[in-house]
């Protein structure tokens, strides 16, 4: 880890009230006592300063912390300068910054170093990533979660588990038989199968956990003209996709964000279905389906005045007539009659899609942070412990291989055990000044 002095605005771009800029370096004592004139220095404590650069003007009247290491983010000394926000200001410091042999931080670097100083492993640093990334209550609460450690001590606990049983396991060899404790061989078995299962239900809370993270995606399906985009227009709330009484108008997905009572959610309306050799429509159905894979929920749509003789329904799709205005035909059970035209039946079919929310991520921001990271190490783990009980036969080396091998890619997890390319995707996810 090199030494250099790194600075960035830690807070947002654009003009604003206030600014903060971020200093880390192994020393920065001399600069701070600079800054507040050689007054007493005390750490962690606001002075109100006035900034001023080396030709002795006036940069800006500022509050400044200090941080004195190990107590700070990065774990170096650090420090913070709060300014007006205006982008002139801002361009000020940093230029006077750069006189004094600092540099601008790249992407993630202060978490880098944080990371290195043992501040934060690599799961708190993802939980960062996501906060900052956080625009629902879920969100919010599912990555304060992550980046205040909570993650890691399942992952802590989960990998001392393992070192356990494998060192256990690998000194089993050195006895004979009869020397072991009784039912040694099933008890670490055992241990293992029940990691196993731990480790397998959390992964199978990834789509509940990915949901909140990236949205509860909910498609609207149907033939050519049936009303999606009617509907789609009516559940957003404005005039987004295009109606018309031409079948096939819509050639594209056309997608909105709603937050529904703190879940991001993903609305898409698509291409009706229909055999066409026109090369964009194909193209659009194409989409259609990829939309339909993605989907957590999928709005049938039909047309009243149109019902085929059967209605296929799967376990994530709600059905619903629309055009109902048209017919008084009222025959198939738990579908939602409604009419995207005069807006009848459209609260109770928003009260259905609520309470599929609600039931699908209701409490799932408590659960496992997983990331597209950590879920790939997580299923390796998973594999690894599957290979250990498969395998073992009271062969206590290859269960302690194996296991070992899990306790690996759960280190991977929290960054004990690394690889560069994992720390860089790790890190590039975060933005300047973090
Ligand atoms: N009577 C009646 N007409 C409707 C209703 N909903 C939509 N329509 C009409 O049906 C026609 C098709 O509506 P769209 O919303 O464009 O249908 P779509 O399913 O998106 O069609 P494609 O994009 O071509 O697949 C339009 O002329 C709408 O005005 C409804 O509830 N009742
Ligand atoms: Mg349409």
């Amino acid at each position: 880890m090199n030494k250099e002095t790194i600075f960035a605005l830690s807070s947002g771009h654009g003009k604003s009230g206030v600014a903060v800029i971020r200093i880390s370096g192994a020393k920065l004592k001399d600069t701070f006592l600079k800054f507040i004139n050689n007054k007493t220095l005390k750490p962690r404590h606001a002075y109100f300063i006035n900034l001023k650069d080396s030709e002795n003007d006036l940069i800006d009247q500022v509050v400044a912390v200090y941080f004195e290491s190990p107590h700070s983010f990065t774990g170096e000394d650090v420090i913070e300068i709060h300014s007006h926000g205006a982008p002139a200001v801002i361009e000020k410091i940093f230029s006077y910054l750069k006189q004094l042999g600092f540099r601008m931080a790249t992407p993630g670097e202060f978490s880098r170093k944080a990371f290195y100083n043992n501040k934060m492993d690599l799961a708190d640093i993802d939980g960062l990533a996501a906060l900052l990334d956080a625009q629902t209550d879920a969100q919010r609460k599912n990555a304060l979660k992550s980046m205040i450690g909570q993650d890691s001590k399942v992952y802590e606990n989960w990998r001392s588990k393992m070192i356990e049983i494998s060192a256990y396991a690998a000194a089993m060899l050195d006895y004979a038989e009869d020397e072991l404790p009784a039912n040694i061989g099933e008890k670490t078995l055992n241990a293992t199968k029940r990691l196993y299962k731990e480790i397998e239900t959390a992964l199978s809370r990834y789509a509940a956990v990915r949901s909140i993270r990236s949205g509860f995606n909910i498609a609207l399906i149907g033939k050519t003209n049936v009303g999606k985009s009617s509907l789609f227009n009516r559940l957003v709330g404005s005039a987004r996709a295009i109606v018309s009484d031409i079948p096939g108008t819509t050639r594209d997905v056309v997608s909105h964000q709603l937050d529904i009572d703190g879940y991001l959610v993903n609305i898409s309306d698509t291409a009706g279905i229909r055999s066409s050799k026109n090369t964009v429509e194909q193209i659009g159905i194409e989409r259609t389906k990829a939309e339909m894979e993605n989907a957590d929920l999928i709005l049938q749509v039909y047309s009243a005045d149109k019902l085929p003789k059967k209605i296929l329904k799967s376990d994530k799709s709600l059905i619903v007539i629309n055009k109902s205005d048209l017919s008084d035909d009222r025959d198939i059970k738990d579908a939602f009659y409604i009419s995207a035209k005069t807006g009848k039946g459209i609260e109770e079919l928003t009260f259905a899609i609520k309470s599929q929310i609600h039931k699908n991520l209701d409490n799932c921001e408590s659960y496992l942070s997983i990331n597209e990271r950590t879920k790939s190490l997580l299923t390796d783990a998973k594999n690894e412990l599957k290979a250990a009980i498969n395998n073992f036969n009271d062969n206590y080396d290859i269960l302690s291989e194996h296991v070992r091998m899990a306790s690996d890619a759960i280190g991977k997890i929290l960054g004990t055990i690394t690889t560069a390319e994992v720390m860089d995707a790790t890190f590039s996810q975060l933005c300047l000044g973090k």
